[in-house]
């Protein structure tokens, strides 16, 4: 029987548009892949769909001035349409908000909660009363309940490090408008995800994961402990208990189910032969920071629930793809405009750079001189240049046919065995999901035929003409083999070698092993791939920067809110003193502190100071700086601190205040 592959990419958030960077973790990896196996007669199914729900939607729905709905509706289509002009060919891409999702979810929670395996809790949580509505941590900020940093997040203080609960903090305030929040009791329903701790363990280490994958969840699951799986919200699926009136599930509870609904809104049978039969091979594909809730939390939520569904077999995490050295990031403009894009390249092209360089083993990045290099001197140069020469050679000297193979010597031989150990390699690496390889080894095959050829030189011999019939058989495994990359042009080499069908409709290993009919007719070939010249580089890199100055213009900076005014008499009781530091060094376990040994003149004191990623201790040590010397002390990740490091800080720029002159322990005021 066929084996049955069903293949997953993360559900994209219907928030905002898609990038490359998104493109090269989950969705060209695995449209390669589907093609790829689906060239080897495998039954592929390839579902994807937008991910709707969740806070973060209704966040930039509120900022857009739409409903949740309709935003999402917007980048449902614009992210579809990306999809499509990249030639990512899924066989169905759904939504969340398709009917068969939210019952789909009741049920698993149904199952679970019957199961034993759900429960709730009464928590206080942080609510605007102006906005009517609860907020999770991260859009909430407030002061430090260690340091009184004014504007610390909501699990962690951007000063002093500290990490906390956000009910913790002290004035905490709505991130987007300011609000003042309170604290109130709601309730809450809880996976008891430490409940399958046993089983998830074996189920972890039996999976054929790259250790990245397998040593990341293996850790997360030795803590794993309960979570919320419920929200105070109105945009989500709603929480089928009566005790839950108003609560809808927390957005990575509904969305990976997403993945059945969407293959039920498919085919409300069919669905059945690929999600409860054991024999399918399912493949996920995802970016790294995924990884729990597709290692640990959805197959847990299966394991919990009463129908047979498959639980993940391939979990492919790819690093993340920046953009020249950053994020990409569409409010500060570093992003690439797609329109514009797409009016001066081909969509191959974009795929075989990004697949020549996928961020498969670390992160990667989009540049545009090496998206030049990839399309001159690989695409262009190498295979347009080899398919160029070959068939217009053919034209011209062959009758425009393909020519009659003859007796073969020891170099032919030595070049179809060439061809036949890449074709196999390049299939052995696309069947572990290592495009770069694949990329790298169609070059190489390009380059043994273009080597071949020079040391032929069948120009000196007309009659000749078995080095163009085994050069067009390589051209044919070349088609075959840069299909899953570069379709588009794979298929226009199939014509032009003179197949009338697609290459589609045959399989890799027909492809491989069909003879080439000599005598048969040749169309005109065509160049495959236009030069990329400097100035459009050039033009395209100074737009970038533009688009960068121009959004950081726009953006003011975070200005902390003015405080309620003081008195003198409550200034002066501030103690203020110059302190010259004498030692310093990292805290381990804390990515911003640092611990500090300074010189009061009458004393020396231990400080931590959240400055870490602004210094070095080694500039730190003969620095005077301000120090209040007063403070009570506080500990921090079991240090005591006896004092604070005064500091200037907006946006992300923080910079110590400092003097040159006078002597350690004078007096400020
Ligand atoms: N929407 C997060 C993301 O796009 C999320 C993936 C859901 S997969 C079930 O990174
Ligand atoms: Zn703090």
């Amino acid at each position: 029987m066929q084996k049955k592959i069903l293949i997953t990419s993360a559900l994209p958030y219907a928030n905002g548009p898609l990038h490359f960077g998104h493109i090269a973790g989950a969705y060209l990896p695995a449209d390669c892949y589907a093609r790829f196996e689906r060239l080897r007669g495998k039954d592929v199914l390839y579902i994807c769909g937008s991910d709707e729900y969740g806070m973060a939607i209704t966040m930039s729905a509120d900022l857009a001035g739409r409903t949740p709905k309709e935003q999402a509706d917007h980048f449902h289509e614009v992210n579809q349409e990306f999809f499509n002009h990249l030639g990512i060919k899924f066989d169905h891409f759904s939504r969340t908000t398709n009917e068969k999702h939210a019952p789909l979810v009741q049920q698993f929670f149904q199952d679970l909660h019957q199961n034993g395996f759900v429960q709730d809790k009464e928590t206080e949580q942080l609510f605007s009363e102006a906005d009517q509505r609860f907020l999770a941590d991260r859009y909430v900020v407030g002061t430090c309940p260690k340091c009184g940093f004014e504007e610390a997040r909501g699990d962690e203080c951007g000063k002093c490090g500290a990490s906390y609960e956000s009910t913790d903090l002290k004035s905490p305030r709505s991130k987007m408008t300011g609000a003042p929040l309170v604290l109130k009791k709601t309730r809450h329903w809880f996976l008891l995800f430490d409940k399958f701790k046993e089983k998830l363990e074996p189920f972890i280490s039996s999976r054929p994961w790259k250790s990245n994958v397998t040593n990341f969840a293996s850790s997360y699951v030795e803590d794993i402990r309960p979570r919320a799986i419920t929200r105070d919200l109105k945009w989500g699926v709603p929480v089928p208990l009566k005790e839950a009136d108003g609560k809808v599930f927390y957005v990575w509870f509904d969305a990976p189910i997403g993945y059945i609904s969407a293959t039920q809104e498919w085919d409300s049978e069919a669905w059945k032969d690929y999600w409860c039969d054991p024999q399918t091979k399912y493949v996920q594909f995802i970016g790294k920071d995924n990884i729990p809730f597709h290692a640990i939390f959805f197959p847990a939520m299966i394991m919990g629930q009463n129908q047979p569904y498959k639980i993940v077999d391939d979990l492919v995490a790819n690093e993340f793809y920046n953009l020249e050295g950053r994020q990409f990031s569409k409010s500060e403009g570093w992003t690439i405009d797609l329109n514009d894009f797409f009016s001066h390249f081909h969509a191959d092209q974009i795929r075989y750079a990004i697949a020549a360089n996928a961020p498969e083993t670390s992160d990667s990045e989009f540049t545009w001189s090496d998206f030049q290099t990839r399309c001159n001197t690989e695409l262009l140069g190498k295979l347009g240049n080899l398919v160029n020469r070959v068939l217009v050679f053919a034209q011209n000297k062959c009758a425009a046919k393909i020519p009659v193979q003859g007796e073969l010597e020891e170099a032919d031989h030595r070049f179809l065995n060439e061809i036949n150990r890449l074709a196999a390699e390049i299939e052995e690496s696309y069947s572990s999901y290592k495009l770069r390889r694949c990329s790298q080894l169609i070059m190489e095959l390009a380059q043994t035929a273009n080597v071949y050829f020079d040391a032929k030189t069948p120009w000196k011999d007309p009659k000749n003409e078995t080095t163009i019939a085994l050069c067009i058989q390589c051209l044919k495994a070349l088609a075959l083999a840069s299909f899953p990359i570069i379709p588009q042009t794979a298929e226009k080499i199939w014509k032009m070698i003179g197949f009338q069908d697609s290459l589609e409709s045959h399989t890799w290993k027909e492809i491989l092993e069909m003879p080439l009919e000599g005598g048969k007719a040749l169309p005109k070939p065509s160049i495959l791939f236009q030069k990329i010249e400097d100035e459009l580089i050039e033009q395209e890199s100074a737009k970038l920067q533009q688009m960068h100055d121009q959004a950081m213009q726009k953006k003011e900076p975070p200005y902390a809110p003015l405080k309620e005014a003081i008195t003198i008499d409550d200034f002066a009781k501030v103690d203020l003193r110059v302190g010259l530091i004498l030692k310093a060094e990292k805290l381990p376990k804390s990515k911003k502190l640092l611990k500090l040994e300074v010189d009061l003149g009458f004393e020396t004191r231990t400080l931590l100071s959240g400055i870490s990623q602004h210094y070095s201790p080694e500039e730190l040590i003969g620095k005077k700086v301000i120090i209040v010397a007063n403070l009570k002390p506080a500990t921090i990740m079991g240090v005591e601190s006896q004092g604070m490091v005064l500091a200037g800080s907006l946006d992300k720029a923080l910079e110590l205040v400092t003097l040159e002159n006078l002597p350690a322990g004078a007096d400020i005021s």
